[in-house]
């Protein structure tokens, strides 16, 4: 990898111009700012006031106590299980929101939003046992749902409805271990006292109800949103769309919606076509408004409406920084403060939107469901307002990607046979096969800390060359797509012969872009069909599957790779490890839960052996199960590289099948 801060050459551009012009970026103060070479291994303590407490030097053995007499394993999984509390807090709270989205709409109480996916409402309402069909008003049906959710926010006992979707075999592992979510609330609650000073000093204890609390995130928030939104804005099916800096349009208004919660995004793609708002932004002297979006709220647009994406975490202050911006709104998560205070050297106006999260420097114009759509046209209005102020400034780029995304569990079904024919078995029998090598979730965050994205595209390359299928969500699908990764060119161009195989017979990327984050959810009910269709592992453990966040930096990604590792997918983080001060916490979430649950959780800085470590995992994982050993170029025809004309072939070839071009 090259020196330079990002793998992404327009990012770059805009870092150096920013360089020129004296703005501070997330970049230039990871420069400045050291980590904590203490805190960042996990053997910091500040869980009371009698520290912190700091196991280093001397004190850095494994036996070493604090000022209570905790150990550093007891210190090291306390802040874990702390960072999954956090995690699972941030996914489950906007589920919740969701779910109370979903009553309001169900008691007409709002009249701006609207059940989109009937089907997918009944597919959901016939998981959790709420009666459907016969003549039963939809709203009814919607209302049942959204309760049995919300019960399992405040759930004290039993189980979490959610959990019965794994396949038999995870959830006897699940409750052998103790690990069978309750309640997602009670968890974090549950997390966050055993981790306070004098309660639960046992390393092993602790991270085991780490994990329960994890799975509340997985199978609870995570899964909890992921089929709300569908419910109410449609199951993503493939769209098309374009990603990077150059989506920003010189002669248009351009509006960026940027956070994690979908609803007001939503009301905004929907009145950004009315004529009266674009009305109102030629009377500003703009041609149009142009909606573009930011990390996960980005993703959930682009899913659903091919609204073009900027990109991902690091790429929030260097949009501002094209001059092109006129109004970003943000609610919650992974928003950069700085980009309020960075707004003021250009004209753009930073919206916060959420009750739950202020920041000094931006205005705040309150997103409240009930009035939706008012709020919504305010925004846009805001945006159009301050198009005329719009100068010459700021690092202008005009190159953008295409990208194809919308590849929901739904989707990936009815692609391999149709509505009445679609399964699993294809994708299978193409692993047992050995065309596909195995799966690999791409995931998590991109951080300045390391050559930001870079990590992403190495892996993204390295693993389709080696025959391997890529999911890919949250800003890792961001950083594929401004790289120009996800294209069924990429395939033709890049994938090894069996994964090519694969992907021009049905007409996908190597890499299928599953959604925001906690769209990883989606990864874990496709596992699960995977093991119900036959042939492979019948549990979600020992599938020729692996997770990797090679760049996380929130405790969002922490709780995701926990949830991962319990339900049976080894997880693979880059970067240093949170828990690198003790040995033993490292060897539970290594050896002990690989042993209980199959599988595990490592951190690995180094890409190469990161990519080495996936494809172990993966072969060993074939070999267990008895298929035929990968073998590299077995399957297709040699390469060759195509010209435009003889792409467009097997791109029209695709089109019936696939119906999305
Ligand atoms: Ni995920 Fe989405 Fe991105 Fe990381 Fe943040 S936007 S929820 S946490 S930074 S992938």
């Amino acid at each position: 990898m090259d020196s330079t801060k990002s793998a992404d050459k327009l990012a770059e551009q805009i870092i150096e111009w920013g360089e020129a012009h004296g703005m501070e970026t997330c970049f230039e103060r990871t420069e400045r700012l050291k980590p904590c070479p203490i805190g960042s291994s996990g053997a910091c303590c500040k869980v009371c006031h009698m520290g912190p407490c700091r196991f280093v030097g001397k004190n850095a053995e494994e036996e070493a106590r604090g000022i209570c007499g905790a150990t550093l394993p007891t210190v090291a999984a306390r802040n874990l299980v702390r960072m999954i509390a956090a995690g699972t807090a941030a996914h489950s709270d906007h589920a919740r929101d969701m779910a109370f989205t979903l009553l309001a709409v169900a008691n007409g109480e709002t009249k701006d939003f609207q059940i989109k996916d009937v089907r997918k409402l009944y597919r959901v309402a016939e998981i959790l046992g709420v009666e459907f069909g016969n003549g039963r008003a939809v709203n009814d049906v919607a209302r049942d749902v959204a309760l049995k959710f919300i019960e399992d926010f405040g759930r004290q006992k039993g189980e979490i409805n959610y959990l019965k979707r794994a396949p038999k075999k995870t959830q006897e592992r699940w409750k052998k271990w103790g690990v069978a979510t309750r309640g997602i609330d009670r968890e974090v609650a549950e997390a966050m006292h055993r981790t306070s000073i004098g309660v639960d000093h046992d390393p092993d204890h602790l991270l085991t109800h780490g994990l329960r609390t994890a799975l509340a995130d997985g199978w609870g928030g995570c899964m909890i949103a992921t089929d709300i939104t569908d419910i109410l804005f449609g199951t993503p099916r493939p769209v098309k769309a374009e990603a990077s800096f150059g989506i920003f349009k010189e002669d248009e208004v351009n509006l960026v919606v940027h956070g994690h919660e979908p609803s007001l995004a939503e009301m905004i793609v929907d009145v950004t076509s009315e004529p009266e708002m674009i009305a109102y932004a030629k009377s500003k002297g703009a041609k149009g408004i142009n909606l573009g979006g930011m990390c996960c709220t980005a993703n959930e647009v682009l899913m659903r409406h091919g609204i073009p994406t900027a990109g991902g975490f690091t790429n929030q202050e260097l949009g501002i920084m094209t001059g092109l911006v006129d109004a970003i709104t943000v609610d919650v998560q992974c928003i950069m403060p700085s980009i309020a205070e960075l707004s003021k050297k250009f004209h753009t106006k930073v919206i916060t939107t959420s009750e739950k999260a202020k920041i000094p420097g931006a205005m705040h114009v309150e997103y409240d469901e009930h009035r939706a759509k008012e709020i919504a046209r305010e925004i846009v209005k805001i945006a159009c307002d301050n198009f005329p102020n719009r100068t010459t400034g700021g690092s202008h780029i005009t190159d953008r990607f295409p990208v194809i995304a919308g590849f929901s569990h739904e989707y990936i079904e009815y692609m391999q046979g149709g509505s009445w024919r679609g399964s699993f078995r294809p994708l299978n029998d193409a692993i047992i096969a050995g065309r596909i090598r195995g799966v690999v979730g791409l995931a998590g965050c991109d951080n300045p800390r390391v050559q930001s994205q870079g990590i992403h595209r190495f892996l993204a390359t390295e693993l389709i060359k080696n025959d391997v299928l890529i999911v890919s969500t949250g800003c890792g699908s961001a950083a594929c797509g401004t790289a120009g990764f996800l294209t069924p060119e990429m395939a033709l161009e890049n994938a090894g012969p069996g994964l090519r195989e694969v992907c021009e017979a049905i007409g996908i990327p190597p890499i299928l872009h599953l959604g925001a984050c906690v769209d990883n959810s989606r990864i874990l009910t496709i596992l699960s069909a995977m093991a119900e269709e036959g042939g492979l592992s019948d549990e979600i453990g020992g599938m020729p599957g692996v997770g990797i966040a090679p760049e996380w930096m929130s405790e969002k990604a922490i709780a995701i790779g926990c949830y991962f590792a319990a339900s049976g997918v080894p997880v693979i983080f880059g970067g240093e490890s949170p828990v690198g001060a003790s040995q033993e916490v490292t060897r539970i979430m290594t050896e002990v839960w690989m042993e209980r649950f199959r599988g595990a959780m490592h951190f690995e800085p180094d890409p190469e052996k990161m990519l080495a470590l996936a494809l172990d995992y993966i072969d060993k994982a074939r070999a267990a199960l008895k298929l035929r050993k990968y073998e590299p170029g077995r399957f297709g025809t040699e390469r060759v590289l195509m010209d435009m004309a003889a792409r467009r072939e097997i791109e029209k070839a695709a089109k019936p099948h696939i119906g999305i071009y």
